[in-house]
C-alpha cells in the first residue's frame, strides 16, 4: 500500500522495526562505517573518559564500542527517538557486558555536553540538523573532546559539479534498487527520510572541523554520496 503522506515521517516504531535492513540496503558502505566505528573504540578510548554516539539509534555503534573500548569508560548514547531507544535498551541486555557503562539518553543531541570525550560518533546524524546550527554544535564537541581524542563523522554529501551530483545520486539509485528497494513503504518511508535531511559538501564538513580545532581531519572513505571523516584533536 503507498503511504498517504510520504514527506511526512517520524523515526517511529514502523521504522525502528526495519531499521537495520533498511539503513544496510540504503546507506553504501554501512557495514565499512560501523567497522571504523569499532576499530576507532579500540584506538582512541581512555578508560575514565566518555564516548558519546549520538544519534545511536538501534545502536549499532554503541554496541560494538561496548565491546572494543578498554573498560571504564562510559558510553553516552543519545537519540530523540523513543522507539530506538526501547529497543536498544533490550539489546544491551542480550549483549556481552565488558566493564563499560552505557548511558542511553533519550534526548536532541543538540543538548548534549560533550565532556572529557575520548571518542565521539556522529554516524549519519548531522546531517538532519540545520545546518546553521552545525559550526556551533561540531565546535561544541571540539571543545568537550580531549587532546589525541577523536570523532567520526559520516554523512550523505552532495557535489557543487551538476553532473557530478547527478552521476552519484543515480548511482545511489542504483545500489539501492541492487539491493531490493522494492517494497514500496521501507521505500517511501526511506525516501521521506532522505528528503529531510540537509547534506552538504565533503569540503564544507572538512573546512568545519579544521576551523572547530581538530588537527588531523581525514575523509577515509566515499562510496557514491555517502562519506565519512576521522578528525583527531
Ligand atoms: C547508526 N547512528 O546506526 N537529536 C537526537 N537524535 C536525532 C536528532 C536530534 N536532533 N535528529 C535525528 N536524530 C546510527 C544511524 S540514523 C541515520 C543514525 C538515518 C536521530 C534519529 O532519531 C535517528 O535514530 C538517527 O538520528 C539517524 O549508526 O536514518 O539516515
Amino acid at each position: 500500500m503507498p503511504l498517504n503522506r510520504v514527506g511526512d515521517f517520524e523515526f517511529d516504531d514502523s521504522v525502528a522495526d526495519v531499521f537495520p535492513d533498511m539503513i544496510r540496503r540504503s546507506v553504501p558502505g554501512y557495514a565499512s562505517m560501523l567497522s571504523m566505528i569499532a576499530q576507532c573504540a579500540e584506538r582512541y578510548a581512555v578508560p575514565g573518559t566518555n564516548i558519546y554516539d549520538l544519534g545511536c539509534s538501534l545502536g549499532a555503534g554503541t554496541l560494538l564500542i561496548r565491546q572494543q573500548a578498554k573498560p571504564s569508560c562510559r558510553i553516552c548514547a543519545v537519540d530523540n527517538s523513543e522507539p530506538m531507544l526501547t529497543r536498544l535498551r533490550q539489546r544491551l541486555k542480550e549483549s556481552v557486558d565488558n566493564g563499560n557503562v552505557v548511558d542511553l539518553q533519550q534526548a536532541d543531541i543538540r543538548e548534549v555536553e560533550v565532556i572529557n570525550a575520548s571518542l565521539v560518533v556522529l554516524n549519519l546524524t548531522l546531517q538532519f540538523l540545520p545546518p546553521e546550527e552545525r559550526d556551533e554544535f561540531i565546535g561544541r564537541i571540539a571543545a568537550g573532546t580531549r587532546a589525541g581524542g577523536a570523532l567520526v563523522l559520516s554523512e550523505k554529501i552532495c557535489f557543487e559539479d551538476a553532473a557530478q551530483q547527478e552521476l552519484m545520486t543515480k548511482l545511489h539509485h542504483d545500489f539501492k534498487r541492487a539491493h531490493g528497494y522494492s517494497d514500496l513503504e521501507i521505500a517511501q518511508k526511506r525516501t521521506a527520510i532522505e528528503n529531510r535531511l540537509l547534506p552538504e559538501t565533503l569540503d564544507a564538513h572538512v573546512a568545519r572541523l579544521r576551523a572547530a580545532g581538530f588537527r588531523t581531519v581525514s575523509p577515509w572513505f566515499q562510496c557514491f554520496n555517502f562519506a565519512s571523516i576521522l578528525a583527531v584533536k
